[in-house]
């Protein structure tokens, strides 16, 4: 029993006393349920010694505001953190019961729509691994983002519902709650603004700890719910009016009902500008209630309040920030402004012009006028300062968030070095010249806990046994494996676990109907689905060899499986035609049977965390094809490298950095760079001379067009051929040729492997870890400390 320290009986205990079920009786969800409470117990102490050593040392918070964090499952990771996974394993298997089953029976939480949600989980698990004390703010969202399914290749969406059950990892706060209103007047009385909204609903807090390796330190995720003030109507109620009675609590349930499904543009909703509000002052009231518990003097702000925008979508915070400490506690608006700002910091995600925020002026006043009026003195404040320059906050009867969040942030970050260059010379050009010291840049990561000790058993288990386990906390350890690449036994080892991770995967694939040859090339491509990301570059070359093995069978072909998965905004009317084409030739690829031993196409629907935890281990070729400039940095692109594949990518976001670290030699590059895909716009007919030149592409083209994957797929081909913006035909040619070197390098069975290696070995930089202290240093002036 001391083996597993009591853990079997808190399992069992839970069953029955939390649960209320009969062991004879429970199923797999209980059996998760109760290992969930189990191990949510032994959270508890390491979280409470965390939170009363942040207060006792008077220690500097960060608080990291996102719209999503996209956590995915929480048991595995928890359970490996505390280092728990042999003993489940063991208890498990006593019981009867397959430990991995038991926990592919949790919901995937999926608060997010891709990378910027999941980078947001990535650094509430760093922050807690390093003792950053940190809390996580957001909204707890009743449907996560839609679950995707396929009808004749077309992308259906259903609403997701990861409550329909019993979420062991929350603790609701009822009593943590605050009033948000919502439009009304801004009256002055006797010189102070005085704001008096005309609805408001409540804002209520649930908790869930976040626990780092082994259990050292555990961080909070806040995430607010919407209430309403008044339960319902008694009084229409009474006179029978039901539906009547119970609506104003419906429209303010509306407020965190749904995640916007959106990673290109702001729907211009206003029920988005209300959520913005919602969760961002719900959380600035719980930081300054916090501060104020534990000093008086507001000036001392800055010094004990780190506050991370993540993106522009919590960027209301600066005027909201600034009306708490003028409007309430009184300070001079100079004053409140210069706090505001040192507490503030934004990260910038993206140079696509749509995808920028900007809200109208009119709907602003409508909804949030006191803020209104805060942003126009802010702005002029600002212009004031630099008379002769041209900036400004406000454009086209708009508010422009992203010039608003960096007047309001003393730094604001790209997230990868190339981003950020781009960003001083485009988006935030002038406001660069006049704040030089303003933007710095942080290239992201991911915590190694999920994406490799958790998701890839074998291989650290092989890691472990050659360097000892020091790397799960200290990625850049991945270096001692350098050697081991030359070491011939060491590189079958490596081999053995990626062709395990394959074989398993394939067996999941084959139980889904999707049968692939486990010693075919696993090329995969996940990510959602976008222009410029270029999933239809990746399926016009795959029409173009499905076309060359058709001209000559018998060739000395490579086998390949091309694996897609991702998810089109529902109102992104091109990305769901990529979708519906990617299906299509699957349809016809897989069931061609002079060519389907040697290429396959493969699209499981519905990716998720989950999936890709699945995906990644087992992947050898990963597909980083964005044009040039357009992609921030990524981060698929680094769980791949992490996991011994090799890219194939363009000089784009982390790509760049992944390719100076793992070597050229290392990575298969192709493609126009950012200067050159300026250029290349520039030049009149640039597609319809790009497909002159390449009759290859021409050919794929003429296929698509013509109907070999059915009807509906001119809008692609006119596209393409056409104006072609993000210049999948420009890119075609190197593209092909870089798949045909990829080809010739993993014939060399050896010499790849030696290469999956080396990606290994020098990922390690591309930790969270390191980003979150890059974080720390430079832009939250914030401390690690140990729980005591
Ligand atoms: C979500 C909602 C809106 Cl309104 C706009 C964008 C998004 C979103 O999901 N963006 C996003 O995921 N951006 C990505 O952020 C990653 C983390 O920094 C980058 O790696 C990636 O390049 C970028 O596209």
């Amino acid at each position: 029993m001391s083996a597993t320290n009591g853990f079997r009986d808190d399992i069992l205990r839970h069953l029955k006393y939390s649960l209320g079920k009969d062991e004879a009786h429970a199923q797999r969800t209980d059996w998760r349920l109760a290992l969930s409470f189990a191990v949510r117990d032994r959270i508890v102490d390491p979280w409470f010694a965390s939170t009363r050593t942040a207060y006792a040392r008077q220690a500097k918070r960060v608080y990291y505001l996102s719209m999503e964090f996209l956590i995915g499952r929480l048991l595995e990771d928890a359970t490996v953190n505390l280092g728990l996974m042999d003993q489940a394993d063991a208890i498990f298997d006593e019981l009867g019961f397959d430990l991995k089953d038991v926990l592919s029976d949790e919901p995937d939480a999926a608060l997010g729509n891709g990378g910027l949600g999941r980078l947001a989980a990535c650094f509430l698990e760093s922050m807690s691994t390093i003792g950053c004390p940190a809390y996580g703010y957001g909204i707890r969202y009743e449907h996560g983002l839609f679950k995707q399914s396929f009808h004749e290749g077309r992308q259906m969406e259903a609403p997701e519902d990861w409550l329909n059950q019993i979420h062991a990892w929350e603790f609701e706060r009822p009593e943590s709650a605050f009033r948000i209103g919502f439009g009304g007047e801004v009256r002055d009385e006797h010189g102070r603004a005085v704001w008096t909204p005309s609805e408001a609903v409540i804002a209520e807090a649930y908790d869930t700890p976040i626990i780092g390796w082994q259990g050292r330190w555990a961080n909070t995720l806040r995430l607010w719910a919407a209430k309403p003030e008044n339960m319902f109507d008694l009084g229409r109620f009474n006179a029978g009016d039901f539906y009547g009675a119970a609506e104003a609590e419906a429209l303010a349930r509306t407020i965190s009902r749904v995640l916007y499904p959106d990673d290109t543009t702001d729907e211009g909703k206003r029920l988005r500008l209300k959520q913005e509000f919602f969760f961002t002052a719900a959380s600035l009231r719980d930081i300054l209630r916090r501060f104020k518990s534990e000093y008086s003097d507001l000036n001392l702000l800055p010094k004990k309040v780190a506050i991370q925008l993540n993106d522009t979508h919590p960027a209301i915070a600066g005027p909201e920030l600034v009306r708490l400490l003028h409007d309430e506690q009184n300070l001079a608006l100079e004053d409140a402004i210069a706090i505001a700002r040192n507490c503030l910091s934004y990260t910038n995600h993206t140079l696509l012009p749509e995808a920028l925020e900007r809200w109208s002026e009119g709907l602003m006043w409508d909804l949030l006028p006191r803020h209104m009026q805060l942003i126009e003195a802010i702005d002029a404040d600002h212009q004031r300062s630099h008379p002769d320059r041209k900036v400004a906050m406000r454009g086209d009867g708009d508010v422009l968030m992203g010039p608003l969040a960096f007047g309001m942030a003393h730094k604001v970050n790209g997230v990868s070095a190339l981003h950020t260059d781009l960003m001083k010379k485009t988006v935030f050009e002038e406001l660069h010249r006049l704040h030089p010291e303003r933007i710095v840049n942080q290239t992201n990561g991911v915590t190694p806990r999920r994406w490799v000790q958790a998701a890839n058993p074998r291989l650290s288990g092989l890691i472990t046994e050659a360097i000892g386990d020091a790397w799960i906390e200290d990625l850049e350890q991945l270096e001692k494996l350098v050697p081991l690449a030359d070491d011939a036994a060491f590189r079958e080892r490596f081999d053995a676990a990626k062709r395990a991770n394959k074989a398993d995967l394939a067996q999941y694939f084959s139980e889904r109907d999707m049968p692939v040859d486990p010693d075919a090339m696993f090329d995969v491509q996940i990510k959602r689905i976008h222009e410029y990301k270029r999933q239809h570059l990746n399926i016009l070359e795959t029409i173009a060899l499905w076309q060359a093995i058709r001209d000559d069978p018998q060739g000395d072909w490579v086998p390949r499986v091309k694996i897609f998965g991702g998810k089109a905004a529902p109102g992104y009317f091109f990305a769901k035609e990529i979708i519906h084409l990617i299906n299509a030739v699957a349809d016809k690829i897989n069931a061609d049977p002079d060519t389907s031993h040697l290429l396959k196409v493969a699209y499981p629907a519905n990716y998720n965390v989950t999936l890709a935890e699945r995906l990644i281990p087992a992947a050898e070729l990963s597909e980083q094809i964005s044009t040039a400039g357009k992609e921030a940095s990524g981060t698929g692109n680094m769980k791949f490298s992490l996991n011994g594949a090799l890219t194939i990518g363009t000089l784009d976001g982390a790509n760049v950095e992944i390719r100076n670290l793992v070597g050229a030699e290392n990575f298969f590059l192709f493609g126009m760079d950012a200067s050159e895909v300026v250029a290349r716009r520039a030049v009149e007919g640039h597609a319809a001379q790009a497909i002159e030149a390449d009759p290859r592409l021409a050919r794929a083209l003429d296929a698509v067009r013509s109907g070999t994957f059915g009807e509906g797929f001119e809008g692609i081909v006119d596209n393409v051929s056409g104006h072609d913006y993000f210049l999948v035909a420009s890119d075609f040619t190197d593209f092909y040729r870089a798949q045909r070197d990829v080809e010739t390098a993993y014939r060399d069975r050896d010499a790849w492997i030696r290469m999956a290696v080396l990606n290994t070995a020098r990922s390690g930089w591309f930790s969270s870890d390191r980003t979150i202290r890059g974080y720390m240093d430079d832009i939250w002036h914030a401390r690690a400390i140990a729980a005591e």
